[in-house]
């Protein structure tokens, strides 16, 4: 690296650890997330990397003449416009497999708070209503003799059939393109899961193709024992088809640890006792999200110190 230290602009709120390992070795300029703040002209001069947890406004991509690489905290990067940073010849990062564990290990658990309803069971117990009332009521759903569809059978999808394995449910998946050697029955579209199967699991990103697939039309075939679960993307999801589902029985019940619009969860799932909701948790633990951290920073140090970086983005591959 020159003299002059390699400047880092941090938009927005981003894990502790990145901000005190990009500290070490470079000059970290914060700004608000959003659209472009005034800054100096010898600051955006400097400023060669980004590390972004969320959205990235386009306007620091036309605004910093200087950028090469935005180092993205998250495996989904839907908030990175990669089309315009391959344009403008910048790369892109991301940090996969590192919390493939974490966010398969919670989808088993959401699945089963979803058909066991494990967190109205503890609430009733906090309210004392064991003791009051008497037995929590038996839960309408198990979790036994179910047919799995999961969409999206990548480095999360394939942790999370091989947890689902010793369940004992059987498991299909749909993916654009099919995988070799797997026993998983394979389906050639999401509808065709979605009528073959009582539980979906999506674990798709974020992006135009999956954009609102999720559509009334999808749940009236996953029908009334219909299991929904969603740990991809919210916006993979028409927010108001799922709540409309779910209020008249369509499907029997959801469990979402991601939203359209985050953080704002519609109030219409709210009050819905047959959705079991988590606010975008998958991946946050501590030591998941340390793993993170570490590989946004790597991925930085890598670039500039060598050319070289860990996990670019497909869009804008780059030699390990
Ligand atoms: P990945 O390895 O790239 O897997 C993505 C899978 O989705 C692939 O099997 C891909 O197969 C399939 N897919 C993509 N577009 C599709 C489409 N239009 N129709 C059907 N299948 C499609 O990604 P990953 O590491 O498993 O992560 C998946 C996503 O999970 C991330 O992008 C992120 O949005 C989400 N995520 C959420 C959390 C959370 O906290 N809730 C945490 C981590 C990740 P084909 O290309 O063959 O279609
Ligand atoms: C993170 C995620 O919570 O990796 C992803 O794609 O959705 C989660 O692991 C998120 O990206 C960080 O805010």
């Amino acid at each position: 690296m020159s003299d002059q230290p390699v400047a880092v602009l941090v938009p927005g709120r981003i894990h502790p650890r990145i901000l005190e390992r990009l500290g070490q070795t470079f000059e970290v300029v914060p700004v608000p997330m959003g659209p472009v703040t005034e800054i100096g002209a010898d600051v955006r001069a400097r400023i060669k990397g980004v590390a972004i947890s969320g959205a990235l406004d386009n306007g620091w991509i036309d605004t910093l003449p200087n950028l090469e690489i935005v180092s993205n905290f998250g495996v989904g990067y839907d908030g990175v416009d990669t089309k315009k940073a391959v344009e403008h010849g910048i790369i892109v990062t991301h940090t996969p497999d590192v919390l493939n564990d974490e966010v398969a290990d919670t989808t088993i658990a959401l699945l089963l708070n979803t058909v066991r309803q494990f967190p109205r069971a503890e609430n009733y117990l906090r309210e004392g209503r064991w003791k009051k009332d008497g037995p929590f009521p038996l839960t309408p759903l198990s979790l036994k003799g179910r047919k799995v569809g999961i969409l999206g059978l990548g480095r999360i999808g394939m942790e999370i059939a091989k947890r689902l394995e010793p369940f004992k449910v059987e498991i299909g998946y749909h993916t654009r393109s099919r995988r070799e050697g797997l026993d998983y029955t394979y389906y050639s579209s999401l509808k065709e899961m979605a009528e073959a199967v009582d539980t979906l699991i999506s674990v798709v990103p974020g992006t135009a193709a999956t954009h609102k697939i999720f559509t009334s039309e999808i749940f009236s075939a996953l029908g009334p024992n219909g299991v929904f679960i969603n740990v991809g993307r919210g916006t993979s999801v028409d927010e108001d088809a799922l709540i409309t589902a779910l209020k008249n029985n369509t499907i029997a019940a959801a469990g979402l640890d991601v939203f359209y619009d985050e953080p704002n969860v519609p109030d219409g799932f709210l009050d819905l006792p047959n959705a079991s909701l988590l606010p975008h948790v998958a991946s946050a633990s501590v030591p998941t999200r340390n793993a993170m951290a570490d590989l946004v920073v790597d991925n930085l140090i890598g670039w500039f110190r060598e050319k070289k970086v860990i996990t670019p983005v497909p869009e804008t591959p780059v030699k390990g």
